[in-house]
């Protein structure tokens, strides 16, 4: 059976690492307001080069999809809830290939927050809403009865490759003491799609039913139009 996720040891190199984290804790003081409204993460529009770079090594051609950049700390403030992160491309319905990666960019140890990930591909992707803050999360409840593994040791360069359909949420106990910073980055081939079929094919549907309706109605002489 395939792994929902696994952890590659050094994957990264230290001062890449180290750059990406001072970069990304500099943001973060600088929108102070978001955690406000009780969101932890800042959104990733590009990967960080390197990072893209070395993805293209072993993966070519991925393109970065929305992503986030979270500060979480040891207090559960915004701890994100259990959630599959294919639902950025249309849950369940797109085939396409995504590629989760999260890592920490401070070391996770035993007294730091962390990430809660079902070792075993559940066999479909949950019915998600979103929490208070927007981000989506599922509360399904056969999703609450999947296990769950704590990810408590990771050094800097270390990563996590990510089924888009592993259930995962944040890690937060009492005994945390220290803040965590971390990537969470989604990517898509560059030749896919991200709307998955059915939603793509409803859009074409609304937008064709639309311009038949806008068609039909300058037919209609101006007299007869509803206002
Ligand atoms: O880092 C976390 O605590 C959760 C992040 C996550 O799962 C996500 O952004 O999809």
């Amino acid at each position: 059976m395939k792994p929902a996720f696994r952890i590659i040891r050094a994957a990264l190199p230290l001062d890449l690492v180290l750059v990406i984290a001072s970069t990304f804790r500099r943001l973060h003081a600088e929108h102070s307001e978001l955690r406000a409204k009780g969101q932890t993460g800042i959104k990733v529009t590009s990967a960080p080069d390197m990072i893209q770079e070395w993805l293209q090594g072993i993966r070519p051609g991925m393109r970065l999809l929305p992503s986030s950049c979270r500060l979480q700390t040891p207090d559960g403030a915004g701890a994100l809830e259990l959630h599959q992160d294919a639902g950025v491309i249309g849950g369940g319905t797109n085939p396409n290939p995504m590629q989760v990666i999260w890592l920490p960019l401070t070391p996770i140890d035993d007294a730091t927050p962390s990430l809660e990930i079902c070792p075993i591909i559940p066999p479909r992707h949950y019915w998600h809403q979103p929490d208070a803050a927007g981000y989506h999360i599922t509360r399904e409840a056969d999703a609450a009865k999947m296990p769950l593994v704590a990810i408590t040791k990771m050094n800097l360069g270390d990563i996590i490759v990510m089924s888009p359909y592993a259930l995962h949420r944040s890690y937060v106990r009492p005994w945390h003491t220290k803040e965590r910073l971390s990537l969470d980055l989604r990517f898509l081939p560059s030749w896919a799609d991200r709307r998955d079929r059915i939603v793509g094919r409803w859009m074409h549907t609304y937008h064709r039913g639309r311009r038949l309706c806008a068609m039909a109605l300058s037919c209609v002489p101006a007299s007869k139009k509803r206002t």
